[in-house]
């Protein structure tokens, strides 16, 4: 794969963007590799399972210091790429050449931000009209994120999903089904796997969610999923954790969280999720990369408090 691609990672992991053309032509070449997997793309271990990164660009920077650089590193990244973090651009862009450069070493899945009508409201719409001056980036991008696969599993033990279950789905097969080649539906399978959070407190099952999309689902839903389907363990992200990482349900679902002050002010850390080649789990603790902190003192408290829910 040409030295141009090469010399595209290097521009990219300085923070800096490469041009328009240079996105429309990673795109297209993103799209032939994206649109032959599956809703549920099979991942050997050892793999390194991440969660949001929200456009926090030197943070990601810090996560491939901890984890190991792509592609000596397996990763899995499962979604919530953009929004939020002044970065979205470059992050994105960076783990889409990635994909292209080694396909086979590192999986992205989407998160219910990679949809066009997120990104309008939260960040990365307006930094790709602000960087590039017009909507063409982010109208190649939000392409691409309608490629994106649905969910993966790690050696048909892990099952790995932006958000979490959906009513409407009992079986890994039925989520092979859905026609994913679309904007984020409002409701349905494909919008609960992106959207829904796993609720403690349940013991009911299935409850509303207070994100107003997908659904809470209690260990009464989870236990019986992952029994039914082979599974061990769900991973998931889509929620703040304080901590990093949060496991549930007797460690049968665990939330990973991988932008360290989350917002530039939220005073979290991140963690990643080592899984080894007897799928052995460990998890690494980072926090936010100097510059990131920077940044911070540099734009401090623009508006109110975000919408930590989103
Ligand atoms: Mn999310």
């Amino acid at each position: 794969m040409g030295s141009d691609l090469d010399r595209q990672i290097q521009t990219l992991l300085q923070c800096k963007i490469i041009t328009e053309a240079e996105v429309k032509d990673l795109c297209l070449k993103a799209r032939e590799i994206l649109v032959e997997e599956s809703n549920v793309q099979r991942v050997d271990a050892p793999v390194t399972v991440c969660g949001d990164i929200h456009g926090q660009f030197h943070d990601l920077k810090e996560l491939f210091k901890v984890g190991g650089e792509c592609p000596k590193t397996n990763y899995l990244f499962m979604g919530d790429f953009v929004d939020r973090g002044h970065h979205s651009v470059e992050t994105f862009l960076l783990l889409l050449a990635l994909k292209v450069r080694y396909p086979d070493r590192i999986t992205l899945i989407r998160g219910n931000h990679e949809s066009r009508q997120i990104t309008k409201v939260y960040g990365f719409y307006d930094e790709c009209f602000q960087k590039f001056g017009s909507a063409n980036v982010w109208r190649y991008c939000c392409e691409i994120f309608d490629y994106l696969s649905l969910s993966a599993i790690i050696d048909d033990r892990i099952f790995c999903v932006h958000g979490g279950l959906s009513p409407s789905i009992n079986t890994i097969d039925q989520i092979r089904t859905i026609d994913r080649m679309q904007e984020v539906p409002h409701n349905g399978a494909m919008c609960d796997l992106l959207w829904s959070d796993p609720d403690p407190d349940s013991c009911t099952g299935w409850g509303l969610s207070p994100r107003g999309a997908g659904f809470l689902f209690g260990e009464s839903v989870a236990k019986p999923f992952l029994h039914n389907n082979g599974l061990e363990l769900i991973a998931r992200a889509h929620q703040l954790v304080m901590e990093g990482y949060k496991l549930m349900f007797d460690e049968q679902v665990v939330t990973v969280w991988s932008a360290p002050n989350y917002c530039y002010r939220c005073g979290n850390v991140a963690a990643i999720l080592e899984v080894d080649s007897n799928l052995n789990r460990e998890y690494t603790i980072f926090k936010d990369s100097d510059r990131s902190s920077m940044n911070s003192r540099m734009n401090p408290q623009r508006e109110g408090p975000p919408d930590y829910f989103l």
